[in-house]
């Protein structure tokens, strides 16, 4: 395989001094790091997974984790899988999908994270792209048989490449062939072995910890290597900004391969701080409120449409379950003021706003600025290093309180996509800076205020949809001759996939049709599309591009005369 090294954009060498001097990189491998966390609080609570075995709960301390993933880690050694290798990891969220990542970031395996949601597609080219020696799924998962599709899979690497593949199966049903990843997550035969040999070969702190997905303005997803010393500090100096300390019970029921719930704080940065996890598969509100009781959850991570879901929980059955609950944090998508400051008085915690990016910068409303700024902008840079321009179409600055497009730097912002120099000559400025694609503002107190984006993606409930991708599927529908993917405002979710479609001559196309292709494809579902209109033309633009800004206009207009 490929090492990773050679296909990522290192930050350059007076950057790296910088952030080695500052403190921000501190030169330690997440592993080792985690290591000594369970080695200063041995008997601490660290996860609790409360649905694992049919309810009967799996619970460790830091001390048991973090042992279980030194054994994991060596038992993934013994299977084959190297330092460098890649995992595509495909859990739903409990306690496997924990031990499973910490123990590939004790053994330099680098976990790619996939989402529950992925399918074939998805998972087909995430596997090529990382060129992955194996992945990681639940037997069964909401109906869907991940393991049967995990030995598709294997099946197509081992006869295109000839290379040994392996599927991890967490789950009572394991086929033959499967790995099973509860045993291999199992306790320790021999924790100080395992620790001895993990130690002597931790992986650098620059080397590449994870692979996050990025939200996705091209065709195919494009894979962000987030390093050791950059993700650790990511990881942090979130605990700080969220004040999670050693006595925080952080709740992770987003899907945890994204990088909010990992690590802003998230499970990373709980662990980190020393405190505690709890897994949910899921945020319903029935379970998650009663979670929240039982467990003394007092910080969690949620999109705005589950803040919404929770409010509306909330005024039906009382907010008394949330009594433990300090920090709701609100990100992915934008907060509506109005929700905003409905957020305390309703669920009873202080709301941070989160506005992040797998790409690296992360913006955070602080736990004591006043409700107006909390209610009303995205936060502020987490970092002092992070750098944060507004600029214009030609990439000027433009004045403060002006909305302009965001570009950034900073100590935990990668340089580059992993294996995408083309993509990186658009998304990238040649001196470094991240072309984010969002329109913001920024306040006279330096807090940014999300205004819109200037990306070729919709952004359904938190999860990023790229327009493109969804064409090109749809392109393959004979009777197509054009379509635009573009976001229709929905008041739950913010934003659904609407189609405009332009039919061959005597062709039709219909909804129905669109989503069975897809579904035939293998995608996940939140990116089937939700509407279809039909037109004979599509609008351009003066350069001969399909003009989505009119098409938006288009289908809010048609949704308002419907309403
Ligand atoms: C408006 N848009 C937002 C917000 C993200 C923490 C929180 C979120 C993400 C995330 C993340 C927004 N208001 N509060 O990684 O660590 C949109 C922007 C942004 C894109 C990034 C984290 N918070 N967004 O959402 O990589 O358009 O990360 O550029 O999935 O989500 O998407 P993603």
């Amino acid at each position: 395989p490929t090492p990773t090294a050679e296909n990522t954009v290192p930050w350059p060498d007076a950057a790296v001094a910088r952030y080695v001097a500052d403190g921000y990189w501190a030169g330690v491998p997440l592993g080792t790091l985690l290591q000594e966390v369970a080695d200063r609080m041995p008997d601490a609570p660290a996860l609790v997974d409360p649905v694992a075995l049919d309810g009967v709960g799996v619970r460790l301390t830091h001390a048991e984790l973090a042992a279980r993933a030194d054994a994991a880690a060596v038992r993934l050694l013994e299977l084959g899988i190297a330092a460098g290798d890649r995992i595509v990891v495909q859990l739903g969220n409990g306690w496997e999908f924990v031990v499973l990542t910490l123990a590939c970031l004790r053994a330099g395996i680098v976990p790619v994270m996939a989402l529950p949601a992925h399918r074939r597609a998805e998972l087909a080219y995430l596997a090529r792209h990382a060129e992955a020696v194996a992945i990681a799924v639940p037997d069964v998962m909401r109906d869907f048989d991940h393991q049967a599709l995990g030995h598709e899979l294997a099946a197509e690497v081992r006869a295109a490449t000839g290379a040994d593949w392996h599927v991890l199966v967490a789950g009572d049903d394991i086929a033959p062939g499967s790995v099973d990843l509860r045993a291999l997550c199992g306790p320790s035969q021999d924790a100080k072995a395992d620790r001895a040999r993990l130690d002597a070969a931790a992986p650098a702190p620059r080397d590449v910890a994870v692979f996050l997905l990025s939200g996705g303005t091209t065709g195919l997803p494009k894979l962000i290597a987030r390093t050791h010393d950059d993700y650790a500090y990511n990881a942090r100096a979130s605990a700080e900004v969220a004040a999670v300390g050693t006595d925080a019970v952080y709740l992770v029921s987003l899907p945890a391969g994204h990088n909010f719930p990992l690590a802003c704080p998230g499970i990373l940065g709980a662990l980190l701080a020393g405190g505690r996890v709890v897994t949910l598969p899921s945020p319903e509100p029935a379970r998650a409120f009663a979670t929240v009781a039982s467990e003394g959850v007092t910080h969690t991570a949620v999109v705005p449409a589950v803040a919404a879901r929770w409010m509306e929980y909330a005024a039906e059955n009382g907010s008394a379950a949330l009594a433990s609950l300090r920090v709701l944090q609100v990100g992915g998508a934008r907060l509506a003021d109005e929700l905003a400051y409905k957020v305390k008085p309703v669920l009873t915690a202080t709301l941070q706003q989160v506005f992040g990016m797998a790409e690296g910068l992360l913006n955070y409303t602080r736990l004591d600025d006043p409700d107006d700024i909390v209610c009303t902008t995205q936060g502020r840079p987490m970092c002092p290093a992070d750098e944060v321009r507004i600029v214009d179409a030609f990439d000027q600055d433009v004045p403060d309180a002006q909305p302009g497009m965001l570009l950034t730097r900073g100590p935990y912002t990668p340089r580059g996509y992993y294996k995408a120099a083309e993509q990186n000559a658009r998304a990238f400025t040649t001196d470094g800076w991240y072309r984010s694609g969002d329109i913001c503002r920024r306040t006279a107190e330096g807090n940014l205020i999300v205004e819109g984006r200037d990306k070729d993606m919709i952004n359904r409930g938190g999860e990023k949809i790229s327009a493109e991708e969804v064409e090109n599927l749809v392109y393959q529908l004979p009777a197509v001759s054009q379509v635009a993917a573009v976001a229709m405002p929905d008041r739950r979710l913010g934003e659904r996939v609407c189609l405009y479609v332009v039919p061959r001559p005597g062709e039709t196309v219909t909804l129905d049709e669109v989503r069975d292709l897809m579904e035939k494809i293998g995608v996940a579902r939140f990116k089937l599309p939700e509407r279809l209109v039909v037109v004979d033309e599509l609008a351009s633009t003066k350069v001969g591009k399909i003009d989505k800004k009119a098409l938006r206009n288009d289908i809010t207009a048609r949704l308002a005369t419907e309403a």
